[in-house]
């Protein structure tokens, strides 16, 4: 076993390089010459300190894709000189603005070059100051801002920021500090770890990727997940950022997980453990960050290496909340019993909080709502007997809230998912998921998905739907309640 194979790696540098996002970035305002030039500019001063060019290259072809530039632009050392004048931009018939980027271009190749190499040069000394024409009274004050937003330190940055009296130089600043400000905090904030299990195919990795609404873990009808991957919630990331361990200890990063790559790691028995960072929509990270693994199902029958890891995994990592799920369609099986009971003396053993979510509830024909509450009744009778006291259990469709969701943002469907569409529509515009929970009062809206003042009409597959009814059947699949349980504090 690969030592600290899950521990938590968010003050890991890697992937404070990872999280910062040129998404806002006050060049962006500019032309593309000028875009292209302030990354030519930034790649020349971090190649002139570190040794590593690979990882900055990395990280270049990134933002060059959010620069919308060229990365093969040819870069001179006139680029950086550049920098020193101030670009000017006509904004109207008579007016024109210009823009000094010395100052950003500066505090950005400070925070790579720190992020990047192993010697960080003495900023005072930094020879940039001189090339980028910096005047002696603002040297000063941009290294004593680097050294406030690096050391967290908010007041004495905010005063520096309130200092400055240039518009455009006062935006550099915020922009800079925003971003790692941030950040620092982000790694700072308490985690609450929470293990999703269930038995094989009960909608785990689709729960989870519902959660995110995009299709990103690996999910099918079959044994599928073969490895604990960890998703850390961060409500700042548009993207998925990750890293996997390999058997030797190794770790490889990506600043753009997608559905192919985490195929790849999942399906590649050299690689022992995923870990990403992502933004599920519904978890806020303002107090605490929610941690959520997806893991192999543990059926006996099936692969023993799924059970081992995953018992493994809630026995030996510090698991706050366990969700267990169960299959609507194979409700009372053996493999379930046995792993409501297993899961059962390590939350005691543990001081784990377990919530119970009934997945696929769409399964079931909607003439026998009576047989819903009685079947949850009976599984409620069957924990009860596996000896927890008094079980929160939220019936719930993953598989329509995730399909649900990726109509509200208007991504393309499969065949099957289109197919799956109308029906789970139906389905859950007369069927509301709260009203056959026990233990608990559903929340059926979201903060994430707004009604839309005036309806919209969403055209899915040729058929006119209504945005808002939308809205509505995605509240009643029960997802927002299995999401709010999961973040109750014990005490709140
Ligand atoms: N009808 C229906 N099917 C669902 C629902 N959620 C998931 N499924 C389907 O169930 C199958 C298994 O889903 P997964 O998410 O891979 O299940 P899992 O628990 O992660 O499975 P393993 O990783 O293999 O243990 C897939 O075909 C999903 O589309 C649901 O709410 N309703
Ligand atoms: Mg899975």
């Amino acid at each position: 076993m690969v030592e600290g194979l899950y521990s938590n790696d968010i003050k890991d540098k890697e992937y404070e390089l990872l999280r910062y996002s040129f998404d806002n970035h006050p060049i962006l305002a500019e032309n593309v010459n000028e875009r292209e030039r302030y990354l030519s500019a930034l790649t020349q001063i971090i190649y002139s300190y570190s040794d590593d060019r690979m990882r900055w290259d990395f990280k270049r072809s990134e933002f060059a894709e959010t620069l919308e530039v060229n990365i093969e632009y040819s870069m001179s050392s006139a680029d950086i000189i550049r920098f020193s004048k101030p670009v000017k931009r006509k904004i109207s018939f008579w007016r024109k603005e210009k823009t000094l980027y010395s100052y950003i271009l500066i505090l950005e190749s400070l925070y790579f070059i720190r992020l990047l190499s192993a010697k960080i040069p003495d900023i005072h000394c930094f020879k940039e100051f001189k090339i980028l024409k910096i005047k002696e009274k603002y040297v000063r004050l941009l290294c004593d801002y680097f050294s406030f937003v690096i050391d967290n330190n908010y007041e004495s940055a905010r005063q520096i920021i309130e200092s400055v009296n240039d518009k455009s130089i006062r935006k550099q600043f915020v922009y800079f500090y925003d971003i790692v400000f941030w950040n620092n905090c982000y790694t700072e904030l308490p985690i609450t770890n929470v293990a999703v299990c269930a038995t094989m195919s009960a909608g785990k990795s689709t729960f989870i990727n519902a959660m995110l609404g995009m299709d990103c873990i690996p999910a099918r009808n079959e044994a599928c997940t073969d490895k604990i991957t960890i998703i850390r919630d961060n409500d700042r990331l548009k993207k998925i950022i990750g890293s996997c361990v390999k058997a030797d200890g190794t770790k490889i990063y990506s600043n753009r997980v997608d559905r192919r790559l985490l195929d790849e790691w999942n399906d590649n028995q050299n690689v022992l453990a995923t870990r990403l960072e992502a933004d599920f929509e519904e978890i806020g990270c303002e107090n605490r960050i929610t941690v959520i693994a997806d893991t192999p199902g543990t059926n006996n029958s099936g692969n023993v290496a799924h059970h081992g890891k995953t018992l493994g995994y809630i026995e030996y990592n510090k698991i706050d909340v366990i969700v267990l799920l169960f299959n609507s369609e194979y409700i009372g099986t053996n493999d379930s019993d046995i792993l409501l009971k297993e899961v059962k003396s390590i939350a005691d053993k543990n001081g784990a909080r377990v919530v119970f979510g009934l997945n696929k509830i769409d399964c079931f024909d909607d003439n026998e709502l009576l047989s819903i509450d009685s079947m949850i009744k009976s599984l409620h009778d069957e924990i009860i007997a596996a000896g927890y006291p008094s079980p929160i259990i939220i019936p719930f469709s993953a598989n329509a809230a995730r399909i649900f969701k990726l109509v509200l943002k208007g991504k393309q469907l499969t065949k099957k998912e289109m197919r799956e569409f109308d029906l789970l529509y139906q389905f859950f515009t007369d069927f509301n998921s709260s009203e056959h929970m026990i233990n608990f009062v559903g929340k059926n809206n979201s903060d994430y998905y707004k009604y839309s003042e005036t309806d919209r009409v969403l055209n899915v597959f040729g058929a006119d739907y209504s945005y808002n009814s939308l809205i509505s059947a995605l509240g009643n699949t029960g997802i927002f309640s299995l999401e709010e349980i999961i973040q109750k504090q014990p005490n709140g």
